[in-house]
């Protein structure tokens, strides 16, 4: 793969089908390469999705939400007064979002993470990173 990007770039006609002849050759005969494209096949389908949590009248709306790794989980606070957005285990942590004012999160780890708002310990939510 790397070798076929390079020779796109800098070399004659000539050169470039005698090395494309040969990057061809690895490819098949290379699994490494095989898997390669596999991956790289599945980050194409999976684009990584927005998702956005309110926070409006001391509650995170939806309160439980499910996302996958890769994914941009938007909090937006509602409310006429700062709320946070912070992880039990201080994995992710918004600290202080002014009214109307949002926090982005992409969640790279997954995992299941319980969440609340340091300045309100009532409000609770839930985010799983698949
Ligand atoms: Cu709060």
């Amino acid at each position: 793969m790397i070798a076929v990007a390079t020779i796109t770039g800098r070399c004659s006609n000539t050169q470039r089908r005698a090395l494309l002849a040969r990057a061809i050759g690895v490819l098949f005969s290379g699994s490494l390469v095989v898997s390669g494209a596999g991956s790289r096949m599945s980050q194409t389908s999976e684009t990584p999705q927005t998702y956005y949590v309110t926070i409006e009248a001391m509650r995170f709306t939806p309160q439980a939400l499910t996302v996958r790794r890769g994914d941009r989980v938007i909090w937006i606070n509602k409310d006429p007064f700062p709320h946070t957005t912070t992880a039990d285990r201080r994995t992710f942590d918004s600290r202080s979002i002014e009214p109307n004012a949002s926090w982005t999160y992409v969640a790279r780890k997954s995992g299941d993470y319980d969440y609340g708002c340091t300045l309100h310990p009532t409000m609770k939510g839930t985010l799983a990173v698949q």
